[in-house]
């Protein structure tokens, strides 16, 4: 019945996408195991960075320009002045007041108190939620733009409209009601046409369904089944209204100004995806700190989301602190997009489940197919970071993001998936499903291949060097069937590396697997321990005629027999005797 659930609703969103734009894939289901686990969060590295180099203190932006930083801090309403102001929730049992018209009664005191708690203040949500429940629906907090933010050039008066969408999952009450208004208070109303809440089928139905008392612009979705990210967000899109799509995690802060600078950029780049910088709030003790803005997303080839100092080379496009920053990668949770280029470029990968691997998938997928992605200085957003996740995965958290991010190899990595595999095994063998309505997308789509994205959007990304290879003749793979001394033949490729995977070491002409060495034996090839003078073990591979020559025999490596797959030393010369052999990276 749940899984019928599920099927029901990624079949509904996917009929409505095929509605939006004709050829917009449809989801797949997904088995759900009956064992959830809370696992720690491996998967993201953000949180130990935020700590090591992306938080500047504030000090050190005061050193810029003590003056000017405090003339703009000081001039600035929203800048907290005492501690109990930084702290004073001026909504708790008061009527609610949006761009000074009282719209509606919330009782915010009584919503938070009402929430799910555990004696266990970090239990619930890995952030401490008494301190969250303790600021309540709204605080000051610091202006954290450069200076120069303030005498900024753009022209704000024309500016398209923007649906915010959150999607949450058993968030913490207070955190929600926090990022709502601070939505609410911080952006311009004619900016905004709608808040989309999607509550991704969270224990308690009322902690979505009682925010829709605060605001006529609030719409709250409910799933009726547990989608993760990627399809509720899908679902929050279909049902907004405005021109723009702005996406938001659901424990966020918006700083002042935040929207206008993203929208700005989406006029001067429309394909573009447009960030801001996001300002970490401690899970500890919910702190407002000020992230550096010289930096930029990256990733590893594992695809782990990293953040990444800018080049010389990106600097020296800038003139400004204000400057746009260009971006290989965004983290994922908060960004700006037209809705037509949204839903035009695939939207997301609707395969995807629970957390992970779509900020992968859309960056590359934007880039490649022609958009651009950015992180805007003088857009800032507070976003809790937490350690690990405070919920579960049906699937677990490593078997899905495994899933997740081998969809993002597979659909865009084109031969670098190989790269992802070796830094990832465990996705080899994970199950993602049909790919080929996304290999469609690509094609439509007339994109660039992902060694187009490396050379002109990530060139400073290390490649490590491709190490193994696999030998083949008409598609049948040299295979050592995994075995000593045993006959080495050739077997069907089915690319998975393993036995048919190859380490040619270019200086001693050795032919390897792990410590394993191409062996001639008589007219046969075993695979023996190698040994450094071993002559029978040298092959010398000759790149334009394809051969694998071993100069103490004055023999080539050649398919004897094809029909029986039996491989094994014979004549050389140039005449077409001797066996081409296609040796792919792997
Ligand atoms: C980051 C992103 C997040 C997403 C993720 C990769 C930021 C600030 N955050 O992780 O948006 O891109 O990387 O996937 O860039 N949620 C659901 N259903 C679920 C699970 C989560 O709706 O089954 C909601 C959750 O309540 C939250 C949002 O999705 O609002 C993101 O989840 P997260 O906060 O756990 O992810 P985060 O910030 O660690
Ligand atoms: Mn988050």
């Amino acid at each position: 019945m749940k899984t019928v659930a599920k099927l029901f609703l990624v079949g509904i969103s996917a009929c409505l996408l095929i509605i939006y734009i004709v050829t917009m894939p449809s989801g797949s289901s997904v088995l759900i195991s009956l064992k959830p686990t809370i696992e720690p969060k491996t998967d993201f590295i953000f949180p130990q960075n935020v700590n090591d180099h992306n938080v500047v203190h504030q000090n050190v932006l005061k050193m810029e320009s003590p003056e000017n930083y405090n003339k703009h801090i000081a001039g600035n309403k929203d800048m907290p002045q005492t501690e109990e102001e930084l702290y004073h929730d001026p909504y708790l049992k008061v009527k609610y007041r949006v761009d000074q018209t009282i719209v509606s009664t919330f009782d915010a005191q009584e919503y938070i108190k009402n929430s799910a708690h555990d004696s266990d203040p970090m239990k619930l949500n890995s952030f401490d939620q008494s301190q969250s429940d303790k600021i309540g629906s709204f605080r000051q907090i610091i202006d954290s733009r450069h200076y120069s933010c303030a005498a900024r050039a753009e022209d704000w008066s024309n500016l398209p409209s923007s649906s915010i969408i959150m999607t949450f999952y058993n968030e913490a009450r207070s955190a929600l009601l926090r990022s709502v208004v601070s939505v609410l208070k911080r952006t311009p109303s004619h900016l905004l046409t709608d808040i989309v809440l999607v509550d991704d089928c969270s224990d308690d139905p009322d902690t979505g369904r009682l925010l829709k008392g605060l605001d006529p612009k609030i719409k709250v979705l409910r799933n009726i089944e547990r989608q993760g990210l990627v399809r509720s967000r899908i679902y929050g899109a279909l049902n907004a209204a405005g021109e723009v799509l702005t996406f938001l995690d659901s424990h966020i802060e918006c700083n002042v100004d935040w929207l206008q600078p993203l929208l700005f950029q989406l006029t001067q780049k429309p394909r573009g995806i447009v960030s801001p910088v996001i300002d970490p709030i401690k899970a500890e003790n919910l702190e407002y700190r000020v992230a550096s803005s010289n930096i930029k997303g990256g990733f590893t080839w594992a695809l782990h989301f990293t953040w990444v100092s800018l080049t010389e080379q990106d600097n020296q496009k800038r003139t400004k602190d204000s400057d746009p920053i260009v971006t290989p990668m965004i983290a994922g949770g908060l960004f700006s997009i037209e809705k037509k280029w949204f839903f035009e470029s695939g939207g997301y990968d609707m395969n995807m489940d629970i957390w992970g691997g779509e900020n992968f998938e859309i960056s590359f997928k934007n880039w490649m197919c022609g958009g651009y992605l950015y992180i805007m200085p003088c857009s800032r957003v507070g976003h809790i970071f937490r350690k690990k996740h405070p919920y579960t995965f049906p699937d677990g958290n490593g078997r899905t993001y495994s899933k997740n991010t081998k969809l993002v190899a597979e659909i865009w990595m084109d031969d670098y998936k190989e790269l992802f595999y070796q830094n990832r095994a465990s996705a080899r063998y994970s199950e993602v499903g049909d790919v080929s309505s996304r290999r469609e997308l690509r094609e439509r789509l007339q994109c660039n291949d992902f060694q187009w994205y490396l050379d002109n959007v990530y060139p400073e990304l290390e490649i490590p060097e491709h190490k193994y290879v696999t030998i083949s003749f008409n598609n049948w793979c040299l295979d050592s069937f995994g075995k000593t001394e045993y006959e080495v033949g050739l077997y069907k490729c089915h690319d998975k590396g393993g036995n048919q995977s190859w380490q040619i070491n270019k200086s001693k002409s050795v032919v390897s697997q792990d410590d394993l060495c191409l062996t001639i034996r008589n007219k046969i090839l075993v695979m023996k321990p190698c040994h450094n003078g071993n002559m029978h073990q040298q092959f010398e591979h000759d790149e334009d005629l394809e051969t694998l020559y071993n100069s103490y025999n004055d023999v080539c490596v050649n398919v004897l027999n094809f029909k029986s797959r039996v491989v094994g030393v014979g004549r050389c010369n140039q005449d077409g005797v001797s066996t081409r052999w296609q040796i792919t990276k792997v």
